[in-house]
């Protein structure tokens, strides 16, 4: 259970905080993943995308039961998000044997990859290649910060990158997916409870703001002859931070890269890239908008070119209530109600609603803190995932 498998999902989990999609890193937690299914007498796949699969039962039999998430991070991100979810099934599952639970239906255990898009920058490629949200010539654009492609990265891990694609038989096959992951906030540590039920993702993107400004030196320009591009990004951040508080959503500019990125040296190119949220499309399109005019007049005053690029998008995204609502009634019992939620994170579970009955548990942070090695479930609650994912798979497959 939890305790065996922690230190393995440790391993798993915390091979490097930069866990990133196709380095060794992220082959270490494969690698993993594919002992854990075969320790297990699991049939292991691995799709067209890359994407990891152990079953119980048929593959091709149809009305799976599905349950995973995935093992890359972010730069420096934590140990749950993401390999919790992934850990916990495995755990489910060997409760559900415990439990000497008659499966009327396949099971499969998944781990998606590249879900934090944090080497190329788009989130969920292996859950949207399969789901058809990712076109192949759109990822076999994708580079990292070292020019090198998505295909170049998975040829160099070993994988055949001619395969990716939509994969609609595989999905059709799929009767429900549930992906556990740790909360990603502090609303269960609130109310006091371990575990709780998803009720939306939000809305949200990615967005690269890039100002062209007039290199320049330091040291002998004066401040009225520059046109700094520094300066129309920061005030661009302070903006962000402003149309989101006035709206009550997020906005966050974290990632930046400077042109030529000397000391003494204005520089001639800033690119920022900004991440929004917010609970409803309407207040999302006003705080890019309010962002997007501060930024161009921002730019007009400094003599900055700027030009605005979307990078990525993914709408608002309801959890089918029927699914949900049997996950509340399987897991009601002596738990009482469990809390429903929304969140702002986005995951593989959100890019695969569109194609499959899909619900999510999250399991309590009490810190509230993720996408940080300060990350953190307690053992215990941890314990209760597994135990609530055991009861919600055997609600859907035993039955
Ligand atoms: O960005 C997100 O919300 C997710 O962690 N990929
Ligand atoms: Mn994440
Ligand atoms: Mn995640
Ligand atoms: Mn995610």
């Amino acid at each position: 259970m939890w305790r065996d498998l922690a230190p393995i999902g440790r391993h798993a989990a915390t091979r490097g905080y930069r866990r990133y999609a196709w380095t060794a890193a992220d082959q270490d937690c494969r690698a993993w993943f594919r002992a854990q299914a075969e320790s297990r007498g699991l049939t292991y796949e691995l799709d067209r995308n890359g994407n990891q699969w152990a079953w119980q039962g048929d593959p091709l039999a149809g009305d799976a039961v599905v349950t995973g998430s995935h093992l890359d991070s972010v730069p420096d991100g934590g140990a749950f998000d993401g390999p919790l979810g992934v850990v916990s099934s495995f755990a489910a599952l060997d409760e559900l044997r415990r439990r000497g639970v008659e499966f009327t239906k396949p099971l499969a255990i998944t781990n998606f990859g590249d879900e934090e898009g944090a080497r190329f920058g788009l989130a969920c490629v292996g859950s949207r290649l399969a789901a058809g949200q990712l076109t192949v010539a759109k990822a076999h654009e994708l580079r990292d910060a070292d020019g090198i492609t998505l295909p170049q990265a998975m040829e160099s891990a070993g994988y055949d990158p001619s395969t990716i694609g939509p994969d609609p038989d595989r999905l059709s096959r799929i009767g429900a997916f549930i992906e556990l992951h740790v909360e990603q906030g502090r609303a269960l540590d609130l109310t006091d409870h371990p575990i709780g039920i998803a009720s939306a993702i939000w809305p949200h993107g990615r967005w690269r703001f890039d100002f062209h400004g007039e290199a320049n030196h330091a040291g002998t320009t004066r401040l009225e002859d520059r046109r700094d591009p520094m300066l129309t990004y920061a005030e661009t951040v302070v903006a962000a931070r402003r149309e989101a508080r006035l709206a009550g959503a997020l906005a966050t500019f974290a990632k930046v890269s400077v042109e030529p990125n000397g000391v003494n040296a204005i520089p001639s190119l800033v690119r920022g890239w900004l991440d929004s949220r917010a609970a409803d499309q309407a207040t999302l399109d006003q705080v890019i908008a309010g962002i997007e005019q501060a930024a161009r007049e921002n730019a007009t005053r400094s003599g900055i070119d700027l030009r605005i690029t979307q990078e990525s998008f993914t709408p608002v995204v309801e959890f089918e209530h029927a699914l949900r609502d049997e996950l509340a009634k399987l897991l009601h019992g002596e738990r009482g109600d469990i809390p429903v939620l929304g969140t702002g994170a986005g995951h593989d579970a959100g890019i695969l609603s569109a194609s499959v009955p899909t619900a999510m548990l999250f399991v309590r942070n009490p810190t509230g803190i993720s996408h940080s090695p300060a990350e953190y479930a307690a053992e215990d609650d941890c314990v209760a995932g597994v135990i609530a994912l055991a009861d919600v798979l055997e609600g859907l497959a035993c039955t």
